[in-house]
């Protein structure tokens, strides 16, 4: 795992079968800057090439996951040198992603912060972790997923009180609206997600990326086009070694021996 200069990159878990990447630049509360951003995607790229680890941990300090968009880099920018410079793009790697990502929330998730946890597949917050696209009091709108991300996990009042509000929300509060699957101790946090990475990372690789595809359907098509997705990639598991392993082993009570093929 090679050195970047806003994120630390490392293997985690008792297998190192997870990636842990840790946003670094404390100095301003992680705020994502370029820099910072083409660092994580270069890091979140390499994990999800790397055979071996199973799921990737993102996270950032206990004072802040991220507190959004660098403001200082952004504030001078203009439509037209957003649009060819491409601001942005490098934020689609992290989606992009095969393997499952989990972001481990303490602190500050605000604006882009927020934006970046919802691109992640599962959500883990501190008891401490404070949520918020504050970007309309700055005079701009969330352009990271923010305004679409929540509609569809949270329903429309809670993203309109959210993006119109700015108001910044609780690890609790956005765990009862479902943004959020569990809460732990800030100091706990990290560990726990890892722990969840470790269990995935137990599955077989092949059919966890097919698992995960499938469930990001859901966000993307019509129910019956969505029922009818899962059915053809339930039907091509059963053309794999893993699901003929998978079965094997629960019939033999043993531990399955994964090939990923
Ligand atoms: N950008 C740049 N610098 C920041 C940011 C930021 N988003 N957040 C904090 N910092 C810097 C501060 O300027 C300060 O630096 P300095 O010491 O040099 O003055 C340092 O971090 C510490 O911050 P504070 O002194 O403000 O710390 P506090 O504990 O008092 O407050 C807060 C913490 C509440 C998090 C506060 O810093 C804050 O409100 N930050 C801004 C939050 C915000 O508005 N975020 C939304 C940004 S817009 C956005 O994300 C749009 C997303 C669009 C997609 C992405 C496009 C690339």
């Amino acid at each position: 795992i090679p050195k970047y200069e806003y994120v630390e990159a490392s293997l985690a878990g008792e297998k190192k079968n997870v990636g842990l990447i840790r946003l670094n630049r404390p100095k301003a509360l992680n705020a994502l800057c370029d820099a910072l951003v083409a660092d994580l995607a270069k890091a979140v790229k390499l994990m999800d090439k790397t055979p071996g680890i199973g799921a990737i941990v993102i996270t950032g300090s206990e004072k802040a996951f991220a507190a959004g968009a660098d403001i200082k880099e952004m504030k001078d920018t203009t439509f037209a040198s957003n649009i060819t410079c491409g601001l942005l793009q490098e934020w689609q790697e992290i989606s992009k992603c095969s393997k499952p990502v989990i972001a481990a929330v303490n602190g500050y998730a605000l604006g882009g912060g927020c934006e970046l946890a919802m691109m992640c597949d599962i959500i883990y917050a501190g008891d401490k972790a404070r949520f918020g696209q504050p970007e309309v009091s700055i005079g701009t709108i969330p352009g990271a997923g923010g305004t679409q991300r929540i509609a569809r996990s949270c329903g429309k009042s809670k993203a309109m009180e959210i993006c119109l509000s700015g108001n910044q929300f609780s690890a609790e509060e956005a765990e009862k609206m479902g943004l959020v699957s569990k809460i732990f101790p800030a100091d706990k946090l990290v560990d726990e997600a890892v722990k969840l990475g470790e269990k995935i990372s137990s599955h077989s690789p092949l059919i966890i990326a097919l698992c995960k595809e499938s469930v990001n359907k859901a966000f993307e098509t019509s129910l019956a086009e969505g029922l009818s997705f899962e059915k053809r990639i339930f039907h091509a598991t059963f053309s794999t070694k893993d699901q003929q392993e998978g079965m094997d082993a629960f019939v033999e009570k043993r531990a399955p021996k994964w090939t990923s093929t």
